[in-house]
């Protein structure tokens, strides 16, 4: 007498889902990423305007910000502290895991470069006017 077991069957199929989650992960998104992404933050008023297209993981993704202030802002996030970050500030590059932000100066533009390897919120604020903030989009699904 042969009869099924209902618990094997759902062992199988949790690890036929987490073998076709690997492929995608592995195989399709790349093909399908872009080269280069950016995001243009422009500082005025002591308020941060973010124009872009919500960003993808694992992609060259290129911050330029630009402080239109009479006043020194910054733009720091803690996305950067576990994140290997280029500061691109005139052509003084600044490089490492540690990067907690930027300062900008009157006038002064800066670009910071990064992949973002883990989905998640990207917010951003300036840690001289503490009620400056803001976030950048993230095209990810957040796991449940
Ligand atoms: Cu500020």
């Amino acid at each position: 007498m042969m009869s099924t077991h209902p618990h094997l069957g759902l062992r199988r199929i949790s690890l036929w889902l987490l073998t076709a989650g690997m492929i995608v992960a592995g195989g399709l998104a790349p093909a399908t990423a872009q080269v280069q992404q950016d995001v243009h933050v422009t500082i005025q008023d002591y308020t941060f305007r973010t124009t872009q297209m919500p960003l993808q993981l694992h992609t060259d993704t290129y911050i330029y910000i630009k402080n239109l202030d009479e006043v020194r802002h910054d733009f720091g996030s803690t996305l950067f502290s576990n994140t290997l970050t280029h500061v691109d500030n005139n052509g003084v590059v600044a490089y490492g895991k540690g990067i907690e932000g930027a300062y900008l100066d009157p006038g002064k533009e800066a670009v910071i470069h990064l992949i973002i390897e883990k989905p998640g919120r990207f917010q951003f604020q300036c840690s001289i006017h503490q009620d400056m903030k803001g976030e950048i989009l993230l095209l990810t699904v957040d796991a449940v």
